[in-house]
């Protein structure tokens, strides 16, 4: 019965503790609350869109977006910009976009080897593509907005690389020379070349609100944004086209960017965006065509691979890989043939050693006997000098050279070995632990001898340390004196018997 009441108790604890919440919350300010319900509806667009790692098609087109001048589309980035002097590049939707709010998400790198880098990058959402210009790449006197990356110090006022957001109707020039000073709604000072991680810009156009976070690339923390700039009140185009462009000057950085996200942004309360309508029948076709070549291609390969590699295919991946014990054994298992080896080539050196010292020795032995014999028939001394023919001293000489060579090379080849025994020592731990074995018996035997050296040491002075002489034995003690003393002795001690005998039975009478 307990259980249940507690389960209602916590219920309605439950209950009044989110009331309290709820009341709270009305307290802290309407507006606050007002303004956590505010978040939009964000709708990922992919026509407006493009990211890695498949970004380009095999025609070098990017789906959904046309690119000019010098850019370059790649399978992960495209290059708006190479570092190379005068260089101009931009890629545009193709699509014209008609959010009311939209938010967007750049990824880029803009890197150089100089300290200073030129011209820079914009973003654009502009009334028509402006595919061709002066303006980092693109089209002078655009109708929308523009957020310029400037890398370039153009008037010299030590405030750049700068972000500015410019608007433009359609008819103003941008004040190149003076880094659109005048021109700019909103800017910050931000170093974004050369940065470690790529660096970051979102960019959201929300009622009628345009503000600029940035990540500056200095931590892998995607979501490591800062606020840069808000511009209030900015009326921008209903429908246009988002775009990204730059440039280089006497100056060149590559301008990489790795992706554009686009997302719609509706507010709370109004009807979420249709769904995309079906894509035009051709791109369909197009896109289904590209995908069938991509299916081909990676059938074909697959296919060659296996032509090449037929036993890739029947081995297991298990077998293919050993395991750390395996490598261990294997390691050894090595070690150990080339060692042994190493032994019965030595082997085979000493036996030929050998086989030279024989016929050294029956050389040396036959002389020997040759001028033992000469000394018999007299021939005196002169004489058997002359019985060394050239051609013995020659051989003896000859031998003598293998001899040392072929001892030269036993040396060698057991330096070797010797290499080879202490490279393997980590491998297989057995002459490590018989050295160790050694090392102990002679510590042990070490023990041994001190102990023995300490008893000697101390076993001297005990030597000097007799037992004291027994006295001499007294000359006066004769026989005679001792057949004496014993018979005083036995008459004592019979007198004695007699005496207890009588008072034994004298304390009897009492009883
Ligand atoms: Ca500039
Ligand atoms: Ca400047």
């Amino acid at each position: 019965m307990a259980e249940p009441i507690q389960q209602e108790q916590l219920r309605v604890a439950t209950g009044l503790r989110s009331l309290l919440f709820l009341w709270l919350l009305s307290l802290v300010g309407a507006n606050e609350v007002q303004s956590a319900q505010d978040t939009p509806h964000r709708r990922f667009e992919y026509k407006y869109s493009f990211k890695g790692p498949y970004l380009v098609q095999s025609d070098g087109s990017v789906p959904f977006w046309s690119h000019t001048g010098n850019a370059i589309p790649s399978a992960d980035q495209i290059r708006i910009t190479p570092s190379l002097k005068s260089q101009k590049g931009s890629v545009w939707t193709k699509a014209i976009a008609n959010f009311q709010n939209w938010e967007l998400e750049v990824t880029f790198r803009i890197t150089g080897r100089g300290r200073i880098g030129a011209d820079g990058l914009a973003i654009w959402y502009t009334a028509a593509q402006g595919l061709e210009g002066d303006v980092y790449g693109a089209a002078d006197s655009w109708n929308g907005v523009g957020i310029f990356f400037d890398s370039f110090d153009n008037d010299g006022k030590k405030n750049n690389p700068a972000i500015l957001a410019v608007g433009n109707n359609g008819k103003l020039q941008y004040d190149h020379q003076n880094d659109g000073a005048t021109q700019a709604l909103a800017s910050c000072l931000r170093d974004f070349r050369n940065k470690p991680y790529p660096v970051r810009a979102k960019i959201t156009y929300y009622k009628k609100i345009l503000t600029i976070m940035i990540n500056n690339g200095f931590t892998p923390d995607k979501e490591d944004y800062e606020f840069c700039a808000k511009v209030e009140n900015m009326i921008l185009p209903s429908q246009g086209y988002f775009g990204i462009s730059a440039a280089t000057g006497g100056l060149a950085d590559d301008h990489d960017v790795l992706s554009f996200l686009t997302f719609q942004l509706t507010e709370p309360g109004k009807e979420a965006p249709p769904p995309d309508t079906e894509i035009p029948k051709e791109e369909k076709d197009k896109y289904q065509e590209e995908f069938d070549n991509f299916q081909q291609e990676l059938d074909k390969r697959k296919e060659e691979f296996q032509k090449d590699h037929p036993e890739a295919a029947e081995q297991p991946v298990d077998d293919m890989y050993e395991s750390v014990n395996d490598r261990e054994l294997r390691q050894i298992f090595e070690g150990q043939n080339r060692i042994h080896l190493e032994i019965k080539q030595l082997n085979r050196q000493l036996d030929m050693i050998l086989d030279e010292q024989r016929r050294y020795v029956t050389a040396v032995t036959d002389e020997i006997a040759k001028r033992g014999a000469g000394d018999g028939a007299g021939t005196g001394g002169p004489g058997h000098q002359q019985q060394f023919a050239p051609a013995d001293l020659q051989f003896l000489l000859s031998t003598q050279r293998e001899v040392l060579q072929q001892m030269a090379d036993m040396r060698s080849s057991i330096s070797e070995t010797v290499r080879h025994v202490s490279g393997n020592k980590h491998l297989g731990t057995g002459g490590y632990e018989s050295t160790q074995h050694f090392n102990d018996i002679k510590e042990h035997l070490h023990v041994v001898k001190r102990d023995i050296e300490h008893l000697v040491q101390k076993s001297l002075p005990h030597e000097v340390q007799k037992c004291p002489e027994v006295p001499p034995f007294p000359s006066c003690l004769t026989t005679t004196h001792f057949f004496i003393f014993v018979a005083i002795q036995t008459v004592l001690f019979l007198g004695y018997i007699m005496y207890r005998s009588q008072q034994e039975a004298a304390a009897k009478k009492f009883f």
